[in-house]
């Protein structure tokens, strides 16, 4: 039996490489080895306000760019969070399990309700129910996922063990799966600041769907460092953060990128990075054109994958409800 591996993106914006690097790029790698589930996690996407009509249009955006990224529909199900009602379900379920103080210590509810200039919604500060009910309703082995999220995951398996305690073993309990490499690509207007769908400053990110121009442009504009060694040092944030994207998207170890590099100045690691990222994304832009060319394609896949998750995680459900004398 392969391990289950369970993980999602909110269409809450535009996906940029942070996203590619640190989760689809390496859901892709793993997809051979593990029996995947790949979620758009649209409900995830409403903590914060959205327009209805991009909204919709984000969810099939997000589903085909796992698609045009290599996500195969044959190893990998693919589906839309709020297409399975079992998530809301448990999430609520989960809510009566899950101290408020625990919600409240979440960075990324920090940091967001900290930023938002709106009321800030009680689904924000619940966000990480929802994404343990994501989790658990799979038994899910392991969750590969950017650094930014491995608190959530700890605290699904806190509130997975804790249930399990109290009513015996009923959830696997999941571990966050992180590279050492790409987990936070950095804001390469401030490369103190991770990548962000939700950040709007021009320069910020590379979105996925960038054509070669906007890409030389927004590279060429990146914030470096002081001095003109190129290095992966960490002191140099612009630099190691410029290192580490074009690492990734050439697949050329770190010692001979600082050799190819060694003497050169900034202007010309920034052509290189930005002609990887370019040639990078070349594949994945073509087969995202030509999957957005059929919708009713993109639509069928989508309720298909629903279909296959859905008695998986009204299992669980059933067996929760059971526990706790529901219904
Ligand atoms: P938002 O700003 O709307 O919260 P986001 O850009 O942080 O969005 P998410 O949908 O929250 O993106 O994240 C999707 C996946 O991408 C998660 O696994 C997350 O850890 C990963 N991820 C997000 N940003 C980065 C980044 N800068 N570097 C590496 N991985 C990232
Ligand atoms: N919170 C995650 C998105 C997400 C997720 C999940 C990731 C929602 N449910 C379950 C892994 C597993 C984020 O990337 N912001």
């Amino acid at each position: 039996m392969k391990k289950r591996v369970f993980s999602g993106v909110q269409p809450s914006g535009d996906l940029h490489i942070g996203n590619y690097l640190g989760a689809i790029k390496r859901w892709v790698a793993l997809q051979e080895e593990y029996d995947n589930i790949f979620c758009v996690v649209d409900l995830h996407a409403i903590t914060t306000p959205q327009d209805p009509k991009i909204l919709k249009q984000k969810i099939r955006e997000v589903a085909a760019l796992y698609l045009a990224s290599g996500i195969d529909p044959q190893k990998s199900k693919v589906f839309v969070q709020s297409h399975v009602l079992a998530h809301t379900e448990l999430a609520w379920i989960l809510n009566c399990f899950l101290p408020v103080g625990w919600m409240m210590r979440m960075t990324q509810f920090k940091e967001k309700s900290a930023k938002q200039r709106q009321q800030v919604s009680t689904g924000l500060l619940d966000y990480p129910a929802l994404m343990a009910a994501d989790i658990l309703l799979y038994q899910t082995d392991l969750v590969p996922v950017g650094e930014d999220q491995k608190q959530h995951v700890e605290l699904t398996r806190d509130v997975a063990q804790r249930f399990n305690s109290l009513y015996g073993e009923t959830f696997k309990l999941p571990a966050a799966l992180i590279a050492k490499e790409g987990a936070r690509i950095m804001g390469l207007d401030d490369p103190t600041k991770k990548m962000s769908k939700s950040e709007t400053a021009t320069g910020h990110a590379i979105y996925l769907l960038d054509s070669p121009d906007e890409i030389k442009t927004k590279i060429a504009h990146a914030t470096t460092d002081s001095g003109q060694e190129i290095k992966f040092d960490l002191q140099k944030p612009g630099i190691y953060n410029l290192l580490e994207i074009y690492q990734l998207f050439t697949g050329v170890d770190r010692h001979e990128i600082e050799s190819a590099f060694a003497g050169k100045g900034y202007g010309e690691l920034k052509s290189a990075v930005a002609e990887a990222i370019i040639e990078g994304l070349r594949p994945l832009q073509q087969k995202y054109t030509e999957l957005m060319a059929d919708p009713a394609y993109l639509e069928s896949l989508l309720a298909q994958g629903a279909d296959q998750v859905r008695p998986l995680a009204e299992k669980t459900v059933q067996e929760v409800k059971n526990k706790i004398g529901l219904g």
